[in-house]
């Protein structure tokens, strides 16, 4: 493919269409709103209490979170910016209880899109990085059926694209879809991605590691084995010292484990349990996409039992454990798993 560094993301999206016989041009069209939806999302986020837009809405997500007003913003820009264009069926996210129909006086398309539209937000009054991560599917079902919720439930193999942007020092959007991942930074002074990571790629081994260690008294068994002993460094085991980071946001943390390797688990404990949940992180808007952008570099995604990917979704707003990042540290804490 004709991709150089410094290319904007719609000359890599319009080479990217070339390479596909027969393609309309619907999908580029879709990603540049996606695209579009994201710089909007940058604007709000870097100007913060300038505006007025930090902190709680006073209302609750189906998840039974407190959303923060950019949560709500946000999600509100997204419908926005790809309601209109034709090229969706639906579209689904954390923010809305259930997915969401295109108006009827838009045109619909072949597409689901779904998102979350501000992981992390609960850093955003700290200001401390945040982002947006996005998946798309296609419903190949008969008419009719793609405005379901039956229609987004398909494994994360299926996925077309998947995305995210990282609101950090810079904005950043980081792409695939299916053919490598490429890293676009935000050019404030044109309103531009420009292609500056081409062909990001996972280091296979690591000695970093990402986990919310408050929770591990409530760990199973294989991730407390794996953290005692990266925590055990040269005198354990492992004959290694480990490095720890622990951002909660999991948008920078899949960013750095991209950039330099790393290990990053939000992995099933017993107080989930007690609370009948499956885990922190949502599949379809959150482990899905990452899971396929951290494949198509070179990385692992796992429960710790099963590859995520491979997962048959059984509702929209579903949550699994999730352990990813460099291949070989994965495979190593799968393997504590299947012991
Ligand atoms: P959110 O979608 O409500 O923002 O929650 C997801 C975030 C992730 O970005 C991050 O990895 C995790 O929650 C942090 O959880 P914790 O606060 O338990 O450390
Ligand atoms: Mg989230």
């Amino acid at each position: 493919m004709n991709m150089k560094p410094g290319q904007t993301i719609t000359h890599f999206l319009i080479e990217e269409q070339r390479q596909i016989k027969g393609a309309t041009g619907e999908f580029s069209e879709l990603v540049s709103d996606v695209v579009t939806a994201c710089k909007v999302i940058s604007n709000l986020v870097n100007k913060g209490e300038l505006i007025g837009v930090l902190g709680s809405a006073g209302s609750e997500n189906v998840q039974g979170e407190t959303q923060k007003k950019l949560d709500i913003l946000t999600n509100e820009v997204f419908i926005e910016a790809n309601e209109w264009s034709g090229n969706l069926a639906a579209m689904a996210s954390e923010e809305m209880d259930d997915i969401y129909m295109i108006p009827k006086q838009y045109p619909r398309g072949k597409y689901l899109l779904t998102f979350d539209p501000l992981d992390g937000s609960s850093n955003t009054d700290v200001n401390v990085s945040v982002g947006t991560i996005f998946s798309i599917l296609r419903c190949d079902g008969e008419e009719g059926t793609c405005d379901k919720e039956g229609a987004f439930l398909q494994p994360g193999t299926k996925q077309v694209a998947a995305g995210y942007a990282l609101y950090g020092p810079s904005t950043m959007l980081v792409l695939t879809t299916g053919h490598g991942v490429n890293g676009f930074t935000l050019d404030m002074n044109i309103g531009e991605f420009i292609l500056t990571h081409p062909n990001m790629q996972i280091p296979e081994d690591t000695r970093e590691f990402a986990v919310n260690m408050s929770n591990m008294r409530h760990w199973e068994k294989p991730v407390q084995r794996y953290v005692e002993e990266c925590l055990a460094g040269k005198t354990g085991s492992r004959g290694e010292d480990f490095n720890m980071r622990w951002i909660a946001s999991m948008v920078a943390e899949v960013h750095r484990i991209l950039t330099r390797g790393g290990i990053f688990m939000y992995p099933i404990d017993q107080k989930m349990k007690d609370n009948g949940t499956e885990g922190k992180l949502r599949l379809l808007y959150e482990a899905n996409p990452m899971s396929m952008i951290v494949e198509q570099a070179g990385g692992a995604s796992s429960t710790g039992y099963e590859r995520i990917m491979d997962l048959k979704p059984k509702s929209l707003h579903q949550r699994v454990p999730v352990i990813l990042g460099s291949k070989n540290e994965v495979e190593r804490l799968v393997s504590y798993h299947a012991e």
